[in-house]
This record gives structure tokens, sequence and C-alpha cells, in this order.
């Protein structure tokens, strides 16, 4: 049995075909119009006259050299720790080839993606931590130009710390172009930017749809929604470590899914009241108590089984497990883009730099794909050598089966390898 102390107030799906068009005319202005477009949407959107879109290396340098040194040093600390997480990943990836039976040599091999369009949001927040998650692991991955876009602020800058960010990275160029009309550009290519072969980055709701548009022109990380959490939490948790977790994803706006579920009531009615005393100093209040309010839930469970099924079938972004011996419950849990065990393990570390990637599955995709990580940027591909001795043992089969199917290309490109000739093996 579960109770639900706190529900997600309900929230009605109107606003969506609206983006949808929206997003669509966007899309199709930057496909006719290119350039043209993005300044158009610019002054439209960002409330600026952009003339480069492309920022050159002087600003880069001035941002580099006007950036507080702690600041510079941080930057390079959690690049440092993100990246050695995807080089591990890199190394757990392997290319082999075997021989499967006498003559026919099966191999695979991981190449990386070409070029990569990296979306970096601006929005109420400046996140650092968004340029280096898809730019370290693409770099590590290989892929030979990452295309950085990022909107500009009411200036016609980008934000010097985010700036840095991306190019310290390993950003090979970066425009001041945000919203749909970036990911159109990435896709389809301007005059000033080139198209790249994938589009990876979290976004708004607009960024998020124009992805879903144009995926197939261009491959797509993921469609990554609002932030989740969800703390699973026995009556050995904190309230106070719980409150911070989940007001920690609530401040992120007001779509953010903070969820606690708890097999012990008690824990359940101290967090809720820690929720109560943590915003009334938090500075982010108004948009983590909106959020809260809107979609916080708090569920109790009987028993452990319990929760940790309603945990797998939630499905969460980010998974924070403080409950009793948390790290001897790894297997248990299947569906979620990033797991956390034990109360210290906190989710923001890794929203910054303890190294894993913070662009993960959000409403559920956790049940059918995991997170950004160095594979999205590389794509695992077959190659075979097939001798005389495979020849004779693959070919009749083959042939049989074409025949069957009344492919008869199929059959003769086979039976040649086989006799010389085109009709000479009758199938029976
Ligand atoms: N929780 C966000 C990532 C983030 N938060 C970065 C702060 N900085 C989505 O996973
Ligand atoms: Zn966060």
């Amino acid at each position: 049995m579960i109770e639900f102390i706190k529900r997600e107030s309900s929230t009605s799906g109107q606003e969506r075909s609206s983006v949808t068009e929206t997003v669509a005319e966007i899309l199709s202005h930057v496909r006719d119009r290119g350039d043209e477009a993005l300044r158009y949407y610019a002054k439209k959107f960002d409330g600026v006259e952009v003339s480069d879109l492309k920022v050159s290396i002087h600003e880069i340098e001035r941002a580099v050299h006007q950036l507080p040194l702690t600041l510079w040093e941080d930057i390079q600390y959690s690049i440092g720790r993100i990246r050695s997480f995807a080089e591990a990943q890199m190394e757990s990836l392997a290319e082999f080839e075997k021989e499967m039976i006498p003559g026919v040599h099966l191999g695979q091999r991981v190449i990386p993606v070409e070029t990569v369009g990296a979306y970096v949001p601006g929005g109420r927040y400046p996140l650092l931590s968004a340029a280096q998650m898809s730019i370290i692991p693409a770099k590590v991955a290989g892929v030979k130009e990452v295309r950085v876009c990022t909107p500009p602020t009411k200036d016609g800058g980008i934000h010097p710390a985010v700036l840095c960010a991306a190019y310290l990275s390993g950003a090979d160029e970066i425009f001041r172009v945000g919203g749909a009309q970036a990911i159109g550009a990435l896709a389809y290519g301007t005059e000033t930017i080139r198209p790249v072969c994938k589009i990876s980055g979290p976004g708004n709701r607009y960024v998020t749809e124009a992805k879903r548009q144009v995926y197939g022109v261009v491959g797509i990380d993921l469609l990554a929604g609002p932030s989740e959490v969800l703390v699973l939490a026995d009556e050995t948790a904190r309230p106070e470590y719980v409150a911070t977790d989940l007001l920690a994803q609530a401040e992120h706006d007001m779509d953010a899914r903070a969820i606690l579920v708890t097999t012990s009531r008690r824990l359940a009615s101290a967090v809720l009241q820690e929720i109560d005393r943590q915003l009334r100093t938090l500075g982010t209040a108004e948009i983590a108590g909106a959020s809260w309010s809107r979609k916080g839930q708090v569920i109790v469970a009987d028993t452990l089984d319990e929760a940790i099924q309603i945990t797998n079938d939630l499905a969460p972004e980010h998974l924070h497990v403080q409950i009793e011996n948390s790290r001897d419950y790894l297997d248990r849990f299947t569906n979620y883009g990033s797991l956390f065990l034990g109360e210290k393990s906190s989710v923001v570390f890794a929203d910054k730099l303890s190294g894993t990637n913070h662009i993960l599955p959000t409403l559920g995709a956790a049940k059918y794909t995991g997170g950004v990580w160095v594979g999205t940027f590389l794509k695992v591909v077959t190659y075979q050598w097939i001798e005389d001795e495979g020849v004779a043992a693959l070919a009749p089969p083959c042939v049989r089966q074409s025949h069957r199917e009344g492919l008869l290309a199929h059959m003769r490109s086979a039976n040649i390898r086989l006799t010389g000739e085109l009709d000479s093996y009758q199938p029976v």
C-alpha cells in the first residue's frame, strides 16, 4: 500500500501544440533565410542586434583573462573530473575482430561522429557545467569539430564564465545564437554556421521541440525535460539533507520535479517541516517554493520493496538513495538517469564536477535510455572480411533463402561467389 502525503498538482498540456507550431515556423525560416533569420530572432526573442554571430578569439581571450583566478581554477578542476570519467568510459568500449566460423571474419569498430553541435542554454541561471557536459565527452570521443550555440546576453555578449567554460572544454567555434533558431542553424547550416552531424545539450521547451523536429536530418542526444530528483529514504535518513536535495532540484525552475519516496511516515513529515524551514532562508525560495508546491510529491510506502518498485516505475532523472546500507542496493534499481548511493553522494556534485554527466533522461525516458556519455558521440559500426571457406558455408543457405524470398539478384550475388556463375546453383 502506498500513500500520497503530497501530490503533484495537475498540469495541462494545452500549450504543447503552439510550441510545436512556433518551432516549425522558426526552423523553416532559418532553413530558408540563414543568418538573416538568426539576426531576426535575436532581435525578437533576446532583444539584441547581433552583428557578429560568431564569437571572436579576441572576445574569448578577453573573457578568459578577466575571469577571477579561483573561478578559472574551478572550471579547470571540473573539466579534469568530467574528462577523466569520459576517458574511463572510452576505455570500456571495445573494438574487436573475430573469426566466427572458418573464413568469416567479423569486426566492430568505434568511430567518432565528425561534427557536433553543443547547445548551451541561457535562462535564469547560466550553468557553467552545461557547456562542459556536451563538449568534453565529444572531444574525448574524438569529434573533430564541436560548434557551440548559446544565447546572447542583453548587451549582445555571452556570459563570460559560460564562454570560458565552453572554450576551455575544447569548443572549436562559439556562436551567440540561442533557442530553436540555434538548433535550426546547427541542423541545416547558415552562411556562418556550418551544419553538424549530431546535436547535444539541454534547453527550454522550444529548444527541445526543435531537437525533436530536426531529428533525422541530424542526430540528437536525447530530449531533456525539466530537472527531476527522486529521493528514496528510510527512517535513518536525515531530514535536513533530504530537504536540501529536494530544494536543489526544485530551484531549477517552476516545472522541476522533486519527489520523496519513503518507508517512514515520521521522516516524511520531518522533511515537509524542514522544507518549510529552509525555504524561509533560501535566496531562491520564490522558484523553489513554487515548484515544490506545484510539482513536489511525498509518497509513503509500507515496505522497502514497494518503495523500490515505485522508484523503478517512476524512472527518475536523478535517483538518490538514502537508506541504511544504500550501497548494497545498487542492483535493485533498474530505471534512472544517474544513481546516487548514500547520504554523502549529493546530486549537486554530479551536476557540476564529480565527473558523471548531468544531461540525463527525464519524464520517464530513463526506462529506455541512459544519459549523455562518450558513446553519444561515437558510432559503433561493424565490418567483415570473408574468404573461400566462409563462402562455402554461407552461400548455399543464403542462395536458398533469397530464392524463397524472390530476391533473385541477391541469389546471384551469393551464387557467383560460390560457383563463378549467375544461376548455376539450383536451390531445392
Ligand atoms: N540538475 C541539472 C544540472 C545542473 N544543476 C547543473 C546545476 N548545475 C540537470 O541535471
Ligand atoms: Zn541541478
